[in-house]
């Protein structure tokens, strides 16, 4: 067994979170993950605090095991998710595209553990500040919403600057990346896009097939002008997108016009010509379609073997 101090924190039996994505994350994978032992977690994306409550119900039903909720802070409804999660009793709010700390209080007096999403020191260092059990730094490997650097520089750096535990997140889709992220001194892995092809993940089927036919240089950054930039698959949108950024001519409002919904429509209806089809670096290795507990047993099972035979690089 892995040894990490996340086990016992939050009641799971693998260090392994999946990430919170919007329109991907819903109550039906998140207790498929918790109920293979990590910690699942439902998107409360732009939900209001009705349709979330109605995933955290349903979840409920599907599990007795810890799981948590990602909080996207760009929602309009941040304020309604917060109460919703306060009343539901969730264990564990994770946090995302923002800054955490307006928020924290609230959260942790309601006795939820809180643990942001950071892409920098300075965020990781005000968050465990203000009380975060723990913080994941996630890399610009990831998919969806992104930071500057990368998880290679991220989580060193993440690890000497607070001293609560670290889960390590962008670019981690087998056992050789999450023993390589206990090596860069974390605890614990998040992963996305190898979640997204599980068999419990009810995403369409033209999504599923894209990230198992994606090569490794197949994603891309957009959005950098608008301030949120995101990465996902190269699609004929996606590039026309890009384009489109660097085009004085083109408004802010028609881009953030030409982006809205288009995640949805990837994730709901698979539409190939207009959909976002957020993922990870790591695409170009997601070939196998397997179930939430057959991903994590073996991720964490090759990791054990590898940080076993860690020794062998010395003599
Ligand atoms: O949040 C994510 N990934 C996401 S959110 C999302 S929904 C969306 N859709 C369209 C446009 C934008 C978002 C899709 N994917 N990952 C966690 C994450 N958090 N990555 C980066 C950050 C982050 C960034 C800035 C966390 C804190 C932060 O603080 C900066 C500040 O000072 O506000």
């Amino acid at each position: 067994m892995l040894n990490s101090v996340l086990c016992e924190l939050l009641g799971i039996r693998y260090p392994v979170f999946q990430g919170g994505m919007a329109w991907v994350a819903d109550a039906g994978l998140a207790s498929a993950v918790s109920n293979a032992g990590g910690l699942g977690l439902i998107a409360a994306m732009n939900s209001n605090g009705e349709q979330l409550r109605e995933q955290i119900l349903k979840a409920k039903e599907l599990t007795d095991r810890p799981f948590g909720v990602n909080i996207m802070l760009m929602s309009p409804f941040v304020e309604e998710a917060l109460q919703v999660v306060c009343e539901e009793k969730i264990p564990v709010v994770t946090t995302g595209a923002g800054n955490p700390t307006p928020y924290m209080d609230r959260l942790i007096n309601a006795g939820v553990k809180v643990i942001p999403v950071v892409p920098s020191t300075a965020i990781a260092k005000m968050a465990a500040r203000k009380g975060a059990t723990a913080v994941i730094a996630e890399g610009g490997e990831s998919g969806g919403h992104v930071g500057d650097l990368t998880t290679m520089t991220l989580v060193p750096q993440v690890c000497d600057a607070v001293d609560i535990p670290v889960i390590a997140a962008g670019g981690i889709g087998d056992g050789r990346g999450m023993a390589a992220a206990f090596m860069l001194g974390a605890c614990g892995v998040q992963m996305g896009t190898r979640f997204l092809v599980a068999d419990e993940c009810s995403i369409h089927e033209n999504y599923k097939e894209k990230v198992l036919k994606a090569k490794d240089i197949e994603t891309i950054v957009t959005g950098k002008r608008l301030g949120h930039p995101v990465r996902s698959l190269k699609t004929p949108f996606s590039k026309a997108f890009f384009q489109k950024e660097y085009d004085s001519s083109v408004s802010n409002e028609e881009l953030e016009k030409m982006g809205a919904g288009s995640l949805r429509l990837a994730a709901r209806e698979g539409d190939l010509e207009r959909g976002s089809f957020m993922c990870g670096q790591i695409a170009g290795m997601v070939h196998e379609r397997m179930s939430c507990e057959e991903i994590i047993k073996s991720v964490c099972s090759e990791a054990e073997e590898i940080l076993k035979g860690a020794s062998k690089w010395v003599k």
